[in-house]
């Protein structure tokens, strides 16, 4: 039985197994929750993160895909760092904001994690409009999480403001789903 649950607040503040990064390719760091993630979980993500560059992800994380390091001092177990498309006023990248959703979910099942935060994926800095981002993101985990075998069980969306909690919710219920 999986559940998909929506909140307002913190993502740093979430005790999960997996929290989810809104981060670019870089894996070094940046503002908006990639920013607050460093800050809160300290700097054991950021010197996997180094090691991750060093090693396999020498060309940086492409956009799309997702790889785990330490939560370090957050209340969860793993970070899951993805890297959402920027939005483009002239081409379709929604097969990029999902392919994020489920190579996230991929990797967290891989770890054997039953919880996963989310964060309104490319939203902020990257500029997705948060209807259609939550509509991508809420079909996405849905399709996923009942595609097949997978150790997670809940997944929550944290929603930093009323305002992207509100649209969530809206599109939550266009699908049907509750909670
Ligand atoms: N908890 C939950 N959500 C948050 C938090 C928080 N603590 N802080 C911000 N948000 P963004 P992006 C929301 O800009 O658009 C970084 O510099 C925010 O309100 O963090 O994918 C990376 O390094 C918004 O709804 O990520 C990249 O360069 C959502 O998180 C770039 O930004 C995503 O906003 C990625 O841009």
């Amino acid at each position: 039985m999986t559940m998909i649950e929506l909140v307002e607040g913190d993502i740093t503040e979430q005790q999960v197994d997996v929290v989810v990064n809104a981060a670019n390719s870089s894996l070094l760091g940046g503002g908006g929750v990639d920013g607050a993630i460093h800050r809160r979980g300290g700097p054991e993500i950021l010197t996997e993160c180094r090691a991750l560059r060093a090693g396999h992800y020498g060309k940086g994380l492409k956009t799309g895909e997702a790889v785990a390091t330490t939560a370090g001092r957050l209340p969860a177990r793993w970070v899951v760092h993805t890297v959402g498309p920027v939005w483009s006023d002239s081409e379709d990248r929604s097969a990029l904001l999902a392919a994020c959703h489920r190579n996230s979910l991929h990797v967290a099942a891989d770890l054997g994690a039953h919880t996963v935060a989310f964060p309104a994926i490319s939203t902020g800095i990257y500029r997705w409009p948060v209807e259609s981002a939550a509509e991508i993101a809420l079909e996405t985990v849905l399709n996923t999480l009942s595609a097949g075998s997978c150790s997670v069980e809940l997944v929550r969306f944290v929603l930093f403001g009323p305002a992207a909690y509100d649209v969530f919710r809206e599109q939550a219920d266009a699908l049907g789903l509750s909670g």
